[in-house]
């Protein structure tokens, strides 16, 4: 059968590219490419071995094929536009696909495997008649690591195989040594047909299908990367259920480094949905980068270790500037190998919403021409840069990027964050009383407004579990009964925190924080995981003392911190945080029929929390009225 598989292949490619293929022992990997091009009809078939001359050549088809282009006046700088309705991940046609007879929950997208795939196959068909098929393997985490998972993604998109250069680590020759049992997930992708700019242009046919049962990944119609660069939301899909079958975790997670007191440094992951402040988290001026989207968490001898399945960002460029991210912007304005997507181009630059100065009049964008003034079909404004517009680059150029990227036993975690868009409800950060409680009242109970990230009604209150509730291919009480029980089997769980960027006065509409106000609340952290700082019992969770943060801000920002700003910060809003509960308690129980008793368990203790503090202290209560615990004295303090 190797045999049939590799003749049929030789027919189709270039001596040297078949006995690049032939190198791999894999007969799962020849079938795959041959059924790929069996059905999407390419012209002709590139297998990448990574070599830097083939690298090269991507980078250089990229710009030659019309899907990026280099007229930037920075040295490495390409840009590339998806069309106008492919400006994010697309919910409504990204499914999972079951078997008959099984289903996933209520709250996600799924049909009928066969059907979904009749329906795929049929989308792809003779898809790449005229184009070139790339095959790129790559690896899932460090190389020749417990964490390592092989994948590979056949696609006639440069600018996807390029994208995937910077984004994950080359993996043809972890391939080469792979036995034939090694399990490996794989990605067939075509943009389809392009209009004369390089842009999909059959939108209304855009389908995102995930075969989890096959470890496969179908994609087709689209550029943007979240829907058809395989091993971003898509194989994370597929790693979810491969780590419930194997009892570790595939998480939503970006990955940092905080240093503390003495020269230590301490690792924290952290989960936020889109555009809630995850990468400018992780970019905090001072501290490392190991991870901005996608990590896998293992227990290794009762430690919980983690390591970024990524090597590269496809981060959102919005309101990037050097006031709020003068790192990140420096990068962006500096030579180097970054491809920018869906921004405004005009003399040679590319300009985006919140840069930090005034946008030109009209150049470029995705919809064509644009100039200052311009509206829809629907009488909108039309902006100069889309909000999701975003810009891939590979770890490695970033300055502070983490020494530990590739470890292959990965880092320690000290601490666990959740972090939402809740105007309303929670304070700034609080930690969890166990980690029980932090995963249910901070991850499960994770709340946000849809935002640009994705092609659907902006500003629409949802539950976002774990900032990863798209992308579970388990029932979801499966997925949380795993995560209750990971921390469990550890020798010590991390502490667990919920962080809030976005709480607004309730009279004044305002928000209540600066931007740069999240340093503090990770040096904070940092603290806590070391027992270095004090808190105070509120019925949510732990919270920061006023000195703890009066010295922090000081040290941290050079700011004053006020107690009126702390008091109105920290002041814990009983009405909202009850409607908070009840929304998702209602969640849970409409859409979660096999949601773990313990996640209402611990919504329950803290509604009583909450009423029994009402009862004392009436709806707003200071922080101040809860008592301290553990608070380090002066002397300590000064010490931090
Ligand atoms: C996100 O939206 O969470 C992203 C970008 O990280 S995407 O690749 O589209 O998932
Ligand atoms: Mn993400």
């Amino acid at each position: 059968m190797l045999q049939t598989y590799l003749e049929t292949l030789q027919a189709r490619m270039s001596r040297d590219d078949y006995h690049k293929l032939c190198a791999l022992d894999s007969p799962g990997v020849h079938q795959f490419i041959v059924e790929a091009a069996e059905l999407c009809n390419p012209d002709g078939i590139f297998i990448c071995d990574d070599s830097p001359d083939e690298v090269a050549r991507i980078r250089n088809m990229a710009i030659v094929s019309r899907e990026e282009s280099a007229a930037l006046a920075m040295a490495g700088h390409t840009f590339h536009f998806d069309g106008p309705y492919d400006q994010g991940r697309d919910r409504a046609v990204t499914k999972f696909l079951v078997a008959k007879g099984s289903t996933l929950s209520r709250a996600i997208n799924q049909m009928d495997q066969d059907e979904g795939l009749v329906e795929i196959r049929g989308l792809l068909r003779n898809a790449m008649k005229g184009h070139t098929m790339i095959v790129r393997f790559l690896i899932l985490g460090p190389a020749n690591s417990a964490f390592t998972i092989h994948c590979l993604e056949c696609t006639d998109s440069w600018y996807v195989a390029h994208s995937v250069d910077l984004l994950y680590r080359h993996g043809y020759d972890a391939f080469r040594q792979a036995g034939r049992e090694t399990e490996y997930f794989k990605t067939l992708h075509s943009a389809g047909r392009l209009n004369e700019d390089m842009v999909s242009l059959e939108h209304e046919k855009k389908r995102i299908y995930i075969d989890y049962l096959a470890n496969t990944v179908y994609s087709v119609n689209t550029q943007y990367a979240g829907n058809s660069v395989g091993f971003k939301k898509l194989a994370l899909r597929l790693a979810i259920h491969k780590a419930h079958r194997e009892g570790w975790l595939a998480e939503h997670f970006m990955m940092m480094g905080v240093h503390g007191p003495g020269g230590r440094k301490t690792y924290f992951a952290g989960a936020f949905p889109s555009a809630c402040g995850k990468t400018s988290t992780a970019m905090l001026p001072g501290e490392t980068i190991l991870a901005d989207d996608i990590t896998y968490v293992r227990n290794m001898g009762g430690i919980c270790r983690a390591v970024n399945v990524e090597s590269g960002i496809f981060g959102i460029v919005n309101d990037v500037n050097p006031g709020d991210d003068a790192l990140i912007y420096r990068v962006l304005t500096s030579p180097g190998e970054i491809i920018f997507s869906n921004v405004l181009i005009k003399d040679a630059k590319p300009w985006w919403l919140g840069m930090g100065c005034e946008l030109p009049k009209e150049g470029i964008n995705y919809g064509g021409h644009w100039r200052e003034g311009m509206t829809d079909a629907a009488g909108e404004q039309v902006l100069p840069a889309h909000q999701n517009a975003r810009y891939t680059l590979a770890l490695k150029a970033l300055p502070n990027r983490d020494p530990e990227l590739q470890n292959p036993l990965g880092v320690e975690l000290g601490g666990i964050m959740y972090g939402g868009r809740d105007y309303r409800g929670y304070g700034p950060v609080q930690q969890g009383f166990s980690w029980e409680h932090g995963i249910v009242a901070y991850g499960a109970a994770l709340e946000t407004e849809t935002t640009f990230a994705v092609v659907e009604e902006e500003r629409k209150h949802e539950i976002n579990m774990m900032s990863i509730q798209d992308f579970v291919s388990l029932p979801l009480g499966q997925y949380l009964k795993n995560y209750l029980e990971f921390g469990g089997r550890l020798k010590k769980a991390p502490p667990v925190f919920g962080v809030n960027y976005f709480l607004k006065d309730l009279e004044t509409g305002e928000f209540l924080n600066d931007r740069r106000d999240k340093h503090v609340w990770v040096k904070w952290m940092e603290l806590r995981v070391h027992d270095q700082a004090g808190a105070i019992e509120s019925p949510t969770g732990r919270l920061p003392g006023y000195d703890d943060l009066r010295l922090l801000f000081s040290q941290v920002l050079g700011k004053d911190y006020t107690k009126e700003d702390y008091v109105k910060q920290f002041t814990i809003r009983v009405p909202e945080n009850l409607a908070k509960l009840c929304r998702v308690e209602t969640f849970y129980r409409e859409n979660v029929p096999d949601a773990p008793p313990k996640l209402f368990s611990v919504i329950n203790e803290q509604r009583e929390r909450l009423i029994g503090a009402r009862e004392h202290f009436g709806d707003y209560i200071s922080p101040e009225s809860f008592a301290e615990q553990g608070s380090p004295d002066d002397q300590a303090r000064a010490n931090i």
